[in-house]
């Protein structure tokens, strides 16, 4: 569980001052009071949509603030309300002010008012009296209510980064995400779990888990062991990273790590995932004397891995990944014993990072239980 959070300010709109105003008319001498009130300041409401699953386009907006109501006017001219402002939040945001709980926002439904705004002043008017037919006091609007708040949403991951230590998870984290995970070329560099946001769109996101790397025999209790795999566990989505630059061989990378999985849960295995083959930029060792393309080499070795699944993933034509038939066009679903997408990807140069945030975003959206 991890939490995001943004503090920012909200205030209501002050009321409208009351207006102090007497008639005047031809053939009208010392007319009555005719000073209008001031309109209602603006409301701040929160309202919960489905359609928005992240804080982060608070960040960057602090200050949220609903109109004024406008002074009142000669003639008994009320002044004009002032228009309220709505602000939208994904649903199991939280609002606190300091560490009081205000409001927990959970179902969607109408908009929930959250600061009432100020209340107009009323014109001079009211106050004539018998004994004061021309009263110059009018009252003044009231001030709207302005709060320093903090929401928060709490987050489950998403997507699980499953692999050897030192292949490249951290960095991938860093570089997709808001996350600074510590990063390092030895083996262990991460100790506990973190996850970090990727943004989508302004609206959309997910959350994604680094987790300390896994080796051969960890279920017994070797490197870090496997207890952190709880953090992953209710993730709806995993991806390997294979590490192209490894003494390992990818083979030997998937075997090892699915295995150990099994070991600690049988329900990690039956969880979609997808492979990613990390470090794509670095020289292929088998071929490093070769004058052809430094790529060539892991291009073949991916090709050669992917055979273990059968024939069952196909390149797409638009990127470098390979995919499973989309079966759902045909009412049948993926088979989830294999890979949903395979692709290579290099966090340093930036390459197929793009296709990788898409690819994993659109498997979440199949998988939206
Ligand atoms: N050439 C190249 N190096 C990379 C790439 N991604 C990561 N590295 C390097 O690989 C080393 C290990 O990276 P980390 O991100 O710390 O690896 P990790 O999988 O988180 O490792 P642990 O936390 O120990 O499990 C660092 O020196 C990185 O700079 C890449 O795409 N290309
Ligand atoms: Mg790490």
């Amino acid at each position: 569980m991890f939490v995001d959070s943004v503090e920012i300010f909200v205030s209501s709109g002050k009321g409208g001052e009351g207006a102090v105003s007497f008639r005047r008319e031809k053939f009208v001498l010392n007319g009555g009071p005719d000073g209008g009130d001031g309109g209602k300041g603006g409301n701040i409401y929160f309202q919960i949509d489905r359609n928005t699953d992240t804080l982060s386009h608070f960040r960057g907006h602090k200050c949220f603030k609903a109109q004024n109501g406008q002074p009142g006017q000669s003639r008994n001219k009320h002044g004009k309300k002032g228009d309220d402002l709505v602000i939208v939040v994904p649903p199991g945001t939280q609002i606190f002010e300091e560490d009081k709980l205000l409001l927990d926002l959970l179902e969607e439904k109408d908009k929930i008012l959250f600061l009432e705004g100020g209340k107009g002043g009323l014109g001079n008017t009211h106050f004539k009296s018998a004994t004061n037919q021309r009263p110059t006091y009018a009252q003044k609007g009231l001030l709207g209510i302005e709060k320093k708040i903090r929401l928060e949403l709490k987050l489950i991951a998403d997507v699980g980064l499953v692999g050897f230590p030192n292949v490249g998870k951290s960095t991938l984290v860093s570089i997709l995400s808001n996350a600074k995970p510590e990063i390092a070329n030895y083996e262990f560099t991460t100790l506990i779990p973190s996850l970090g946001i990727v943004n989508v769109s302004d609206y959309q996101s997910f959350v994604i888990a680094d987790i300390p790397g896994i080796i051969g025999g960890a279920s017994e209790g070797k490197g870090l062991g496997l207890e952190f795999l709880r953090h992953i566990e209710r993730t709806r989505f995993l991806l390997f990273v294979l590490d192209l630059a490894n003494y390992r061989t990818l083979e030997e990378q998937f075997t090892t790590l699915k295995a150990e999985l099994e070991c600690f849960s049988l329900e990690l295995t039956k969880r979609p995932f997808g492979i990613m083959f990390s470090k794509l930029d670095t020289q292929s060792e088998s071929l490093a004397e070769e004058s052809s393309a430094e790529s060539q080499g892991h291009q073949k070795r991916i090709l050669e891995f992917l055979k273990t699944f059968g024939f069952h993933l196909e390149k797409n034509e638009h990127s470098a990944s390979f995919v499973q038939k989309n079966r759902r066009d045909f009412g049948v679903d993926y088979d989830l014993s294999i890979p949903l997408f395979a692709l290579g990807v290099s966090s340093v140069s930036g390459e197929n990072l793009e296709s990788l945030r898409f690819l994993l975003y659109s498997c979440l959206k199949d998988f939206n239980v």
